[in-house]
């Protein structure tokens, strides 16, 4: 028999998610919304996918709820992670444990049945995410993915797509052909060593702008080149990762959202501290009016349209 520890002995190299963030400088409005979070397990309970690329540590609904108390946030969008596959019973766990403070964003196969779908809906999945990123997942089939997208339309979901900046040419034709609201991850993961006045960000943005789409200005800890501040006091961390992202919410105020994106899987250099980046906020969203719309009033439009009048 398998011994389950080791089963789920955690990716070597794994970091670990910073315990004890700082209390951010930045208080974030009243009604903010993490719109990119995961729970992670716990193993024991909701066993990790066998065609998982990577084990990690252990990252709890009750984890969550404490980040989200500790950083001033109200509620939170949990999304599926690889390392569950297609089983989102510990999402759900989640959304079931959060008293209508979480909606969640699941992964659905095309033989998913109606029933399990409603059941979903009813837990407070409100989309399914789509990942091309190789090192994630084997991506499934255009066909199938399109096949998905036709069952969800009908409940009033949308598409969270992951994918790396380079592969935006070879995936928009069929982006743009899925019949439900798109949600980009990361801003399309832009290499931001380079221009965000150059080729590769005007043409993402140009895809975001023709398509309405949504677009999630989060991971400056997973895009930066320049790393986090030394540990000197300084609370500015990414700025290398600031002039991408001030510039979809200036240009896309009404769409963009905001997420942590804890626990953080897959970095390899450090763990960030999350109360820095909330932080990081104010300079991507440089006054009060575009901060309430990518903290408030954007992500309660998409999660909870019924609220929004
Ligand atoms: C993220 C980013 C990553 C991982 C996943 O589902 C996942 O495993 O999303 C990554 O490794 O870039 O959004 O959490």
């Amino acid at each position: 028999m398998t011994d389950p520890d080791q089963a789920f002995a955690v990716t070597p190299g794994w970091l670990d998610w910073y315990r004890g963030p700082t209390k951010p400088a930045f208080v974030l409005p009243a009604g903010t919304v993490d719109a990119h979070c995961h729970v992670f397990g716990p193993a024991a309970e909701f066993p990790f996918a066998a065609e998982r690329r990577y084990t990690p540590v252990d990252a709890s609904r009750h984890d969550l709820f404490a980040l989200r108390d500790h950083l001033g946030i109200a509620r939170n969008v949990i999304v599926q992670a690889t390392c569950h596959g297609a089983d989102n019973s510990a999402l759900v766990d989640a959304l079931s444990a959060a008293g209508g403070r979480a909606r969640g964003v699941a992964t659905v196969r095309p033989d998913t049945s109606d029933a399990e779908l409603r059941r979903l809906h009813e837990a407070g999945v409100r989309g399914v995410r789509f990942n091309f990123v190789r090192r994630l997942v084997d991506t499934a089939p255009t066909e199938a993915l399109a096949a998905v997208a036709r069952r969800i339309a009908p409940l009033g979901w949308h598409v969270v797509l992951y994918f790396e900046a380079p592969d935006l040419p070879d995936l928009e034709t069929f982006f743009a052909s899925l019949p439900v609201p798109l949600v980009i991850d990361h801003m399309g993961r832009p290499d931001v060593t380079r221009s965000p006045e150059g080729p590769e960000f005007a043409h993402f943005l140009r895809f975001v702008e023709s398509n309405d789409v949504w677009v999630k200005v989060s991971c400056p800890e997973r895009l930066t080149v320049t790393g986090p501040p030394a540990l000197d006091g300084e609370r500015h961390a990414y700025r290398d990762v600031v002039p991408f992202a001030r510039k979809v919410v200036d240009e896309f105020t009404d769409r963009a959202l905001w997420g942590t994106d804890w626990p953080h899987p897959n970095l390899k250099h450090h763990m960030p501290d999350d109360g820095l980046l909330v932080d990081h906020i104010p300079h991507v969203a440089t006054t009060p009016a575009r901060q309430q719309a990518l903290l408030v009033d954007n992500p309660r439009r998409l999660y909870w349209p019924e609220e929004a009048g």
